[in-house]
Order: structure tokens, then sequence, then C-alpha cells
């Protein structure tokens, strides 16, 4: 247990045809772009692929940018409908990224933009390469986690969890297959 937060980790939440066959289909249905962010003047791409789908009118800010949502894909309505079995949150988009090998990663962060509004639910699907998904705690450096995220696993952050705490997904100089993330909220 964590303190100032609230997770849980579902390691088998699709089993293994399930999640190899999510991968396979949203590597090749999701809209996949790089995005570019300007730091002092410089421009840098993003080291990852991402996509932002949600429902009409819903555009979110991320990694500096403003996004608008693309129109739900039929398979990630599907996957959205199978978090119900477990968490009853409500959800209108869902961030896709895509780790097309161990350069691709994302820093410390948390899902705290303004329009999650204060103590968000965030369900993270995972497919694909097992990645190392790290937290640390905001105040208190001696409070840290780190959790293998398995292909076809699903994350639950929720309560005061992105107030405390950030995340990361480390690059790395090991071999790395692709790994594809899903990230569903509820932006206000
Ligand atoms: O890939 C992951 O597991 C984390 C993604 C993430 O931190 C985010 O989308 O905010």
């Amino acid at each position: 247990m964590l303190p100032d937060a609230e997770i849980s980790y579902y390691p088998y939440f699709f089993d293994q045809t399930e999640a190899d066959h999510y991968l396979n289909e949203l590597i090749s249905q999701v809209a996949w772009s790089q995005q570019t962010i300007n730091l002092y003047g410089k421009t840098h791409k993003i080291p990852r692929l991402s996509a932002w789908y949600a429902d009409a009118g819903k555009s979110y800010e991320y990694s500096g940018l403003r996004s608008e949502g693309l129109p739900w894909l039929a398979i990630l309505t599907e996957i959205k409908q199978r978090i119900k079995t477990v968490c009853s949150a409500e959800f209108n988009g869902v961030l896709a990224n895509r780790y097309r090998n161990g350069a691709d990663g994302v820093g410390w962060h948390a899902d705290d933009e303004p329009e999650l509004g204060r103590n968000p639910v965030i369900a993270s699907l995972s497919f694909g390469a097992k990645r190392n998904f790290q937290l640390k705690h905001k105040r208190d450096k001696s409070q840290k986690q780190s959790i293998i995220l398995a292909h076809g696993s699903l994350l639950i952050m929720q309560a005061e969890t992105q107030h405390h705490w950030l995340h990361q997904i480390a690059k790395t100089t090991r071999h790395m297959d692709e790994r594809v993330n899903l990230t569903f909220r509820l932006v206000k």
C-alpha cells in the first residue's frame, strides 16, 4: 500500500490471446502520430507515438499540446466496456501511447491536467513489451515504487494519487519490443 495513493493492478486482465489480438489491432488501427514540443525555442519530437480519442468536443492537452479528440474506434469502445467489469468510473476519452522500442518513454509527470478535475480515475492498459512503471512521491523522496506492466494488464490509479505522486516509463538501452498503452480518462 502506498501512502496518499490508491492504485490497483490486475496483471492478467486480458488473457494472452486477447492481449495479442489487441496489441496487433491497436498498432494497425490507431492513427498514430509523433508530436513535437517547443522547448526554449527548439522543436523536439516526443519519444513515443500517440493519439487522443474522445467524445465530441472533449479536447485534451498533453505533452504541452492541445489535441481534439478523434472519434472512438469500435475496438477502443469495446476495451472501455471491459474495464467496467472491475471499475465503475466513467471515461470519455483515451490517450493511446506507442513505445516503439527502449528509446521511447515518458518522463516524470502526474496526470493532473485541470480538465481532469480533482482526484481523477485513470485506467491504464498495457499490451506488448513489459515496461517498468515507476512512481515517486512528490514530497517524500523515500517513497518510490515500480511495477512491471505486463502484456494484457490493467492499472487503475485513483483518489489522491495524481496529487501526490509522479510516474514515468523510463527509456532504456536494453532491447525492447513494441508496447501499446491506453489510458482512459474523464475530461470535464
Ligand atoms: O505508458 C504508460 O504506462 C504510462 C503512460 C502515461 O504516463 C500517460 O499517458 O500519462
